[in-house]
């Protein structure tokens, strides 16, 4: 007999025999098959006897156990790991002057959009932080079809063909035989392979810069990369490269911090993702577009159609089109971000691919892949991709056909199904009609030999702390890897971009002199610098939608502890309150607080600027735990703005970090919670790197 045990709305808590707890319903669904036959007891297996063997015949178990057998589907074999988001896009005006589509014409209308932000060598289960491009992918649901704009946070990619690609993938991914590295292009195979394809060098130089390690995805950049065609009513075509930019700002993480955050929370962009939609703190981008004729692109001294280059705002200068704003998490990842598909040949009208290579070959690679990832030419059924305005042809069956086509008509044209649909040549799809002719050849056009100039470009652009980063990234990729070959190779090509940059890897790989020599194919340019290519010189000084990591403990001062939510808040950051302990602590007022994090489980590398204020009796325990004394030191090593009450002062002097450092050491206890956030705004005290880290 089942004992109840409790009751709760619509359901009866019981046990059952053995004591396992059973809800059974009462007023509310009940719980079915997938045939929709309900069941009794979803608990135990049938069974002769209740000790006896299982029974072939017990439907429930293998209906319940195959659907579970089956529930993965292949994951993508690039951009594995991804989060994504709804949304909406709205124009600033009408472009109607560059651009017929109908998304880009009402400033008044909202345009949903589906947004997945990814990595690109790891799988699925890899962690967020890994030194790594971020793909930047946007399904807008318009009213004249879905438009995928398929892009990354990086406006060039490594290669200048499509037909490199699996190879280029094939290199970066864990070694075949090994299995391993895993979400890394640490090691041989990815350098041995870049540093044979020298169009690799401009794209490697934004891989190993803070751009591919960033704080959170709501601080990166998006790029279409290629150049496309943007046609208007009268069919006149301007090339057009797409940017996003983000509302707070581009700011990424140090690497010693990925590396950290990696292993304390590998989910550490996605969760930072989920809570900001979660708060009503919206993830917003900007969407600009560098519009250029032909005869421009003609005078350019690089081809816009190769991918590696890019078009410094200098040249042509970003006009804002729209924004884009996250404002809904999904309800369901596998079946929303999981099953999104996008292909870049996703087009509506007034928009058109251009020649570049790369683009071509991705044109038909989308769509090949969504069909043996998702399994059918019906993955357009899927309530994630299926477009918002109405679609009709005589497309019909495959697997997992979900609509109920009626009639007997399949064809057209036809004289029978006379409502059904018709093509429509005025306001349907028009490819632009560009002149094309020329023999059929495999060559690499001439005006793609130049692998070094904007490579140059690139790191004359950086800051120094930028530049100092980038050594860096080169230096643990290339220390990485096992043959001298590759490295010496690399130095060479390293020589190339810049002779200092190449003289510096080598000092921290102790190759001083080891450099190849490299004839580049073409001459080497020397640019003037662009300043928007760096993140630390058009950074705004603001913490909005960052993390402040307060280290405290029971008994905290209440005055400071307001005062420190205040600030805070109205600088529009998050504070996160750190304590030995997670459960409920007093402040010395005795007012209840419950900290977000307990010390074990967030060292300060979670945090983007922090403040140590324990109570002083609590100070003593404290001095024996090595986290929270490596929570000073990492603060530290990794340039953030530090706030300490004077209780503090024993935790740093074991962590042999002076209160005097530098600037950015503020006693926040004597009102100067205004200094603390000046600091802060600076994202990193960057002047503090040279004394704790050498490469
Ligand atoms: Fe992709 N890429 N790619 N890619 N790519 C895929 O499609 C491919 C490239 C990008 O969140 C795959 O659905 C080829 C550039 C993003 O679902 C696949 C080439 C850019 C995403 C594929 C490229 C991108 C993908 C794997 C060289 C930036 C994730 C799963 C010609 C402009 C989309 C899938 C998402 C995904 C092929 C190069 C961006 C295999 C052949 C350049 C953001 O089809």
């Amino acid at each position: 007999m089942a004992k109840k045990a409790e009751s709760k709305t619509g359901y009866e808590s019981t046990t059952g025999n053995g004591g396992e707890p059973h809800q059974i319903a009462t007023d509310g669904p009940r719980l079915t098959t997938n045939q929709g036959t309900v069941i009794s007891d979803d608990q135990n297996t049938l069974t002769i006897g209740p000790r006896g063997p299982q029974l072939l015949e017990d439907h429930i178990l293998r209906e319940k156990i195959t659907h579970f057998d089956h529930e993965r589907i292949p994951e993508r074999v690039v951009h594995a790991r991804g989060y994504g988001a709804h949304g909406y896009f709205q124009s600033y005006k009408s472009a109607s002057k560059l651009c017929k589509a109908g998304f880009l014409q009402d400033p008044e209308a909202k345009t949903p959009v589906f947004c997945r932000i990814s990595t690109v060598a790891g799988s699925a289960g890899s962690r967020d932080t890994a030194r790594d491009v971020r793909g930047f992918a946007v399904k807008f649901y318009t009213d004249e079809g879905n438009y995928d704009l398929v892009g990354n946070n990086i406006p060039v990619f490594f290669i200048q063909d499509a037909i490199k690609f699996p190879d280029l993938i094939h290199s970066v991914k864990p070694a075949p035989d090994r299995d391993f590295p895993q979400a890394q292009s640490a090691h041989d195979t990815f350098w041995d392979f870049v540093s044979l394809n020298p169009e690799s060098m401009h794209m490697l130089m934004w891989v190993m810069s803070d751009r591919a390690i960033p704080t959170s995805l709501r601080m990166i950049e998006g790029f279409g990369v290629h150049s496309f065609r943007m046609i208007d009513k009268e069919g006149n075509s301007t090339f057009v490269k797409f940017h996003w930019r983000p509302k707070y700002g581009t700011f990424s993480q140090i690497w010693d911090e990925a590396v950290m955050v990696g292993g304390a929370d590998p989910d550490f962009h996605r969760r930072d993702m989920w809570n900001s939609i979660e708060s009503g703190d919206y993830p917003e981008w900007e969407l600009s577009v560098q519009s250029f004729t032909q005869e421009q692109a003609d005078a350019f001294d690089f081809d816009h159609l190769d991918p590696t280059k890019l078009i410094p705002e200098e040249l042509v200068p970003l006009t804002p089109i729209g924004k884009m704003v996250l404002d809904r998490n999904v309800d369901n990842f596998f079946a929303e971000t999981e099953q999104v598909a996008f292909c870049p040949s996703h087009l509506v009208p007034g928009i058109d691919f251009s020649n570049d290579p790369l683009l071509q070959g991705r044109l038909f690679s989308y769509l090949d892949t969504q069909l043996s990832r998702l399994g059918s030419p019906n993955f357009h059924q899927i309530p994630v991709n299926k477009p918002k305005c109405p679609f009709a042809n005589f497309q019909r069956d495959g697997h997992m056909q979900t609509e109920v086509p009626t009639g007997r008509v399949a064809n057209q044209p036809n004289s029978l199904d006379e409502a059904g649909p018709r093509e429509d040549p005025k306001s349907g799809f028009h490819s632009f009609p560009a002149e094309e002719a020329g023999q059929k050849v495999r060559l690499r056009p001439e005006s793609f030999a130049d692998h070094y100039t904007q490579a140059r470009l690139f790191w004359k652009s950086m800051t120094e702390p930028e530049q100092r980063h980038i050594v860096g990234g080169f230096s643990f990729e290339l220390g990485k890897c096992q043959e001298t070959k590759i490295r010496t190779r690399m130095l060479g090509h390293l020589n190339n971009i810049a002779p200092e940059l190449s003289s510096q890897v080598a000092d921290c790989l102790g190759m001083k002199g080891m450099a190849d020599k490299i004839k580049p194919a073409v001459p080497v340019g020397d640019p003037e610098p662009s300043l928007p290519l760096s993140q630390y010189a058009v950074a705004p000084k603001s913490i909005a939608g960052k993390k402040i990591g307060l280290l405290t403990t029971n008994g905290v001062d209440a005055g400071l502890l307001g005062a420190i939510q205040k600030t805070v808040q109205a600088e529009g950051a998050k504070l996160e309150i750190i304590a030995p302990k997670i459960g409920p602590m007093e402040t010395s007022e005795g007012q209840e607080v419950t900290p977000d994090h307990f010390l074990a489980g967030a060292p300060s590398p979670l945090f983007d600027a922090v403040i140590i204020a324990p109570a002083p009796s609590a100070v003593e325990s404290l001095l024996a735990e090595a986290a929270a004394i490596d929570w000073i030191r990492t603060a530290f090593a990794h340039l953030k703005a530090i706030g300490f009450n004077e209780a503090s002062s024993p935790l740093f002097e074991k962590a042999a970090v002076k209160l005097d450092a530098d600037e950015g050491m503020i006693d926040v206890t004597d009102a100067s919670l205004t200094e603390f956030v000046t600091q802060a705004k600076q994202h990193r005290i960057w002047k503090r790197e040279p004394q704790v880290r050498s490469c």
